[in-house]
């Protein structure tokens, strides 16, 4: 698609609508941006604007007898469809891509879509590391944080990319199509803006969307829905990975040994004593990047070098501090209860927990029923609290305490553990409304723990 001339309207001005205007100046576009925040901050944005004279802006909603100006709309995947900004866009005739189709369409290679609840950022990580002990131009992008319209210039037909991918920037593909995808895992999450779970379903799936029988779909067998999409609706090759049982085609866990498997012959590929992540889902997120590279051609000792090597990610039970015999633990990546599961299942020292943040709306007893005995006393902090608390008190677990903020929450467990303990972050809740982002959480998580005096 040439965007030169070309009017086009940026919606949201966070890191993908940046990155997005950017772009589409280079390439000739004449572009305007919209925020629906009323007291956006145009100055700063300006600054992060490479032609800031070239940028017309509007704030609210865009004025109906302007809608027809535009050639189309980029919106950012934080930008809900059903909003009224958006919705009077659409009725007005705009066609509407989002952020990861516009980085598709101008950048050049293949891709390598990693979508799924939770384990995308290790996966993704991990295929990006062994994608770039391979290939001379190897870029990650996506969900991650770092956006595909700031990495798709200079991209050639040797390219590849490794690109995480969540529900929401997969709502707004058009011919986005990876040569090779992976669905990791699908539980509840995001549904206060996908409203049902058969609509998050769906918007994961799109990963596949543009796919053919060329390409490869990397699915969890553990997952109901995913194996049974495997099996009638996926429109490639289906490669599985499972933790539980051996499986015909594709890679298995079993008796501590990840096996490779091709038409029912089996081999064993790595144990999981050779590799630094730990837990079951790790060794989930570890096969899926072997199929997934293997399905870029990456050959198997490249593959196997890195696993050797590869840690843990910032914020994903991320060992901070030991401060006066008692452990913290960052898992402020845990937006939701089934990352949380995770964090809570790694402890094995009686844990203070810290949880709670922005309602989305779905229920925590899974996570509170996986707490096993481990869980000492349960610190609840944001909108969450309330219905966690009574949540946890249904099910007869008690010593739950609220705290104003991160800080007083840290405080709280830091005065009741003792030597031998852990403190961990694992909120089980996105951190909108007190944080700027989980990163944000978990770097005042980590300066506070280190910070605290002996
Ligand atoms: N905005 C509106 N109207 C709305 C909502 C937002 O105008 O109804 C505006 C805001 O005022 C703001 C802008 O949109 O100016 C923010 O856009 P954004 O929320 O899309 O934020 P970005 O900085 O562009 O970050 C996005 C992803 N954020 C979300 O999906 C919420 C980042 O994922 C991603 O790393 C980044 O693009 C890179 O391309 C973060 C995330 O929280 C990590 N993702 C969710 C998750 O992982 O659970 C899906």
């Amino acid at each position: 698609m040439d965007f030169k001339n070309k009017k086009i309207l940026v919606i949201g001005g966070g890191k993908s609508g940046i990155a997005s205007i950017n772009l589409l100046q280079e390439l000739g576009a004449d572009v305007d941006f919209l925020d629906g925040n009323l007291q956006f901050n145009i100055p700063e944005l300006l600054g992060k604007i490479n032609k800031p004279d070239e940028l017309g802006f509007h704030l609210g909603e865009l004025p109906d007898e302007l809608i027809g100006d535009y050639d189309l709309g980029v919106v950012s995947p934080g930008v809900p469809l059903d909003v009224p900004m958006i919705k009077n866009l659409v009725s007005g005739g705009m066609f509407i891509i989002g952020e990861i189709e516009l980085g598709y369409l101008v950048g050049k290679g293949r891709v390598c879509g990693i979508t799924g609840t939770n384990g995308k950022t290790t996966t993704t990580t991990l295929v990006g590391e062994i994608l770039r002990a391979k290939f001379d131009d190897a870029r990650v992008v996506g969900n991650i944080g770092i956006p595909y319209a700031n990495n798709a210039l200079g991209s050639t037909d040797e390219t590849v990319y490794a690109a995480e991918l969540s529900s929401f920037q997969l709502e707004t593909i058009a011919t986005f199509h990876p040569v090779c995808s992976a669905i990791l895992n699908i539980t509840p999450d995001h549904l206060n803006r996908h409203h049902t779970m058969e609509n998050y379903i769906e918007a994961k799936e799109k990963v596949c969307l543009n796919q053919t029988k060329d390409d490869v779909c990397v699915l969890n067998y553990e997952d109901e829905v995913l194996r049974e999409f495997g099996e009638k609706e996926c429109p490639c090759k289906v490669l599985y990975f499972s933790s539980k049982r051996m499986i015909k085609d594709g890679y298995f866990l079993s008796d501590d040994v990840i096996y490779e498997a091709v038409d029912g012959q089996y081999t064993p590929y790595i144990g999981i004593d050779e590799v630094n992540l730990l837990g079951l889902h790790n060794y989930e997120n570890i096969m899926a990047a072997i199929a997934l590279t293997k399905a870029m051609g990456v050959d198997d000792e490249t593959i196997k070098h890195v696993l050797r090597v590869f840690t843990a990610v910032e914020h994903r039970i991320e060992y901070t501090c030991t401060k006066r015999g008692i452990d913290f633990y960052n898992d402020s990546k845990a937006t939701n209860t089934d990352a949380a599961i995770q964090g809570i299942r790694a402890m094995i020292k009686p844990t203070h927990l810290i949880g709670g943040g922005y309602d989305k709306h779905c229920s925590f007893l899974p996570w509170l029923e996986a707490f096993d005995g481990k869980v000492k006393e349960l610190v609840l902090i944001g909108q969450t609290r309330e219905q966690i608390k009574e949540e946890a008190l249904s099910i007869g677990f008690k010593n739950v305490v609220f705290a104003e903020s991160l800080e007083e929450a840290m405080d709280i467990c830091y005065k009741n553990a003792v030597e031998g303990d852990a403190v961990l972050l694992s909120p089980a809740c996105a951190s909108w409304g007190m944080f700027d982002n989980f990163e944000q959480r978990g770097e005042m998580f980590k300066e506070y723990a280190r910070n605290l005096s002996e």
